[in-house]
């Protein structure tokens, strides 16, 4: 039974994806899960409870974060919540019939501990047919470079989500160019505060503004220069 005694099993659709919207706020991991396996038995599409009841949920929670009501233990416990929504999801939105059509190294830059939004797009990448290699959060220059030669993946994903990290990425882009082996690799980036603009200004090869669209570009990328190159 979830807070309050309420049975999330009795609730409508839309007053279940509104209770958890209350319960990732509030940061109840076992009622969010109780909650995602819920709406996915009763067939609603995992993306579909991906985006109303977990996202949204925490767009919610990152309002109050940023006007003073939340602060970081609060967001701690709803970041808690919503990674346990999502590794409910992650088999279906992870699953693929499709054979391995490229490799991704993908991580969050250097000072930036916020990795939600780059589990989403690795799941996602997954899904359309990727291996990935998640190289998690706080990621300095070297990190990716070792990876980027070790793995020798078709594409390099980075994502930041704060305003003072996002230069970083220009800063992996830059030593990629010093090295002379940018062109090895299709570079896409992300986050909250990016932009197409700004994707272009540091070089990348793609902004993407959600997990969706990133597995979307990842695979037209991809197919593109196997195609230039055949
Ligand atoms: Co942070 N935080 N936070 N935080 N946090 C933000 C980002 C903030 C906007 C909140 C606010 O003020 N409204 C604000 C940044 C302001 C700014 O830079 N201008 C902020 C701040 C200030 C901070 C701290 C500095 C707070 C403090 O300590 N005083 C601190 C910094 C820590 C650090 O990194 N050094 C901090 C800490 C934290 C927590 C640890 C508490 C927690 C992170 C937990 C975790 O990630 N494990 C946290 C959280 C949860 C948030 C908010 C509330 C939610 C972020 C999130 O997960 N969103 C956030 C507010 C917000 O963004 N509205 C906030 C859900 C997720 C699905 O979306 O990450 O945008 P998102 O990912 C999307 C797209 O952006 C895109 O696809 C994803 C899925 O569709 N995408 C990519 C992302 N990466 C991509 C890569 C791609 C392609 C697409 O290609 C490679």
């Amino acid at each position: 039974m979830a807070a309050d005694d309420i049975d999330l099993a009795s609730l409508s659709d839309e007053d279940l994806i509104r209770q958890m919207h209350d319960d990732l706020y509030d940061g109840l991991a076992d009622e969010i899960v109780e909650g995602t396996r819920i709406l996915l038995e009763r067939g609603l599409p995992p993306d579909r409870v991906l985006n109303d009841a977990l996202v949204e949920g925490m767009r919610i929670v990152g309002v109050d974060f940023r006007d003073g009501i939340l602060f970081v233990p609060e967001v701690l416990l709803a970041a808690n919540a919503i990674k346990a929504g999502m590794e409910v999801l992650r088999p279906l939105l992870a699953e693929t019939g499709a054979e391995r059509i490229g490799k991704v190294v993908i991580g969050t830059v250097k000072n930036d501990i916020h990795d939600i939004g780059k589990n989403l797009v690795a799941m996602m990448l997954e899904g359309a047919g990727f291996e990935v290699i998640d190289l998690g959060i706080n990621n300095p220059v070297e990190r990716y470079l070792e990876a980027l030669e070790e793995h020798e993946p078709d594409i390099l994903g980075m994502s930041a989500l704060l305003t003072t990290t996002m230069p970083y990425m220009k800063v992996v882009i830059d030593a990629l160019v010093e090295r002379g082996i940018r062109d090895r690799y299709i570079v896409m980036v992300g986050g909250a505060p990016l932009n197409e603009e700004f994707g272009r200004a540091i070089g990348a090869d793609a902004y993407c503004r959600d997990a969706a669209v990133a597995a979307e570009t990842a695979k037209a990328l991809v197919q593109a220069r196997r195609a230039a190159v055949a």
